[in-house]
């Protein structure tokens, strides 16, 4: 049985291939700067969006329908799904995938229930894993679409409901375990307020902090190994969130100490929300050691929402490959297509072309960037740029081997300053474009 029988598998073609069911850039044996392409992106598909996208919008119901979508119970669509799904990652050829614990499996009437159907689908999605070599890059729960946490999960002023998402985590963290999940995420869309008046902000981040060192305990327990992200995002659905960026993930980690369990997964439409460029919170992110894993996509100037669309501008991914690049990669994160088609994009072909074009707009951004860097085009002129810091009293200030009294002594005794040098802003970006 195939769901997508018009499809091949999708073949690496080159640049001057025409066929829209081909990679042009994405060849997942070419090396940049000592990595394969597959080694280097550790793509991966979101369960979420390209298997249970709907197309439904806060103005219009769903408009997606997929001919897959059919059976006698929530449970048995579930498992007909896993069919699906690798079906379509294993003909895209991307190497890995990503869920929350409900996109792959449905609630039940009770939580021994539910958890239950969640053994099942997670079997098959093992069987699945094992039969393709697809990789689970990394699990999650979705803590706020039930109507239980309303107030929040982690953060809700409602210990049971703390609870029952403590319940729900430590079984997504198990079957995440199960199937060698080699990441862990966070992303608190409901762990923030809407408005102060009724909020204890202090007892909220509190028990955020003491819901993750559980976590964390819970990961040693069971030998889980692998990297636990935060993902942060400034707002929506809440209005504001307490992981609003990557700045207020990694003050939470070390006021609470958990800067050494948790990395970050930075989302691009996430950054943008929050007022940054995705380039701003990968470099920020990196330089602390804590760029962990991207959920790739972008969003829209003119919308300004969450509008999670599939990266295609070739700036955009040049960026985050300088900083991907200068680290040497992600892995154990990678890149997650944390995008979906548009509500007119009605054909699931639509869902081939999406990943295709997000795939090749992250290997042409990759081929851009590994130039530039060989080039020094950019780190040339920044070395020159902090180079009254290589010697003398610049070094003296970098090594931490000076004070205010002896700058001040320093200065009187000089008279004029070293002159500044031009930003030459204009140039560099005139030098990008020589290599697009
Ligand atoms: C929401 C979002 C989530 C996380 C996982 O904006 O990005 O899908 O990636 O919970
Ligand atoms: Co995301």
């Amino acid at each position: 049985m195939s769901y997508f029988p018009d499809v091949p598998k999708i073949a690496y073609e080159g640049p001057k291939s025409k066929n829209p069911l081909a990679f042009k850039h994405y060849n997942p044996d070419e090396v940049i700067e000592g990595q394969t392409m597959k080694d280097l992106f550790r793509f991966g598909v979101a369960y979420w969006h390209t298997f249970r996208g709907t197309g439904s919008d806060p103005f219009g119901a769903a408009t997606l329908t997929r001919s897959w979508e059919t059976g006698s119970s929530e449970k048995e669509i579930a498992l007909k799904r896993v069919d699906v799904a690798f079906e379509f990652i294993e003909k895209l050829g991307a190497p890995f995938y990503c869920f929350h614990d409900r996109d792959v499996s449905p609630e039940g009437a009770t939580l021994v229930e539910t958890n239950k159907i969640f053994d099942e689908v997670a079997k098959k999605l093992k069987e699945a894993q094992a039969r393709t070599g697809v990789k689970l890059l990394w699990g999650t729960a979705n803590l706020f679409s039930h109507p239980r946490y309303l107030n929040g999960a982690a953060t809700s002023p409602n210990a049971d409901v703390f609870a029952f998402a403590a319940a729900q985590v430590k079984k997504a963290m198990e079957v995440t375990h199960e199937l060698g999940g080699e990441n862990y995420v966070f992303w608190g869309g409901r762990e923030g307020y809407m408005n102060l008046y009724n909020t204890d902000m202090k007892r909220e981040v509190d028990h955020l902090a003491r819901f993750m060192h559980m976590a964390v305990d819970h990961a040693k327990k069971i030998g889980f190994k692998g990297q636990f992200l935060f993902e942060p995002k400034p707002k929506e659905p809440t209005k504001h969130q307490y992981d609003f960026d990557a700045a207020a993930c990694l003050n939470f980690c070390r006021a609470y100490g958990l800067e050494k369990h948790v990395k970050l997964n930075i989302e691009t439409n996430h950054a943008t929300l929050a007022g940054h460029s995705m380039m701003h919170e990968l470099a920020y992110s990196s330089m602390q050691g804590a760029l962990g894993s991207i959920d790739a996509n972008t969003g829209d100037l003119l919308l300004g929402w969450d509008t999670d669309q599939f990266p295609t501008d070739i700036y955009l991914t040049t960026q985050c490959m300088l900083v991907i690049l200068e680290q040497k990669g992600l892995a154990p994160g990678g890149v997650n297509f944390d995008a979906k088609v548009r509500r007119e994009s009605i054909d699931p072909v639509d869902l081939f072309y999406a990943h295709i074009g997000g795939m090749d707009a992250f290997a042409r951004g990759a081929k851009i960037a590994a130039a530039i860097r060989k080039d020094g085009a950019l780190s040339d002129f920044v070395k020159k740029r902090y180079s009254t810091y290589d010697e003398g009293m610049g070094k003296a200030i970098d090594d931490g081997k000076t004070s205010f009294a002896e700058l001040e002594s320093y200065v009187l005794k000089k008279g004029e300053l070293t002159p500044n040098i031009s930003g030459r802003q204009e140039l560099l970006e005139n030098i990008i474009n020589e290599y697009l």
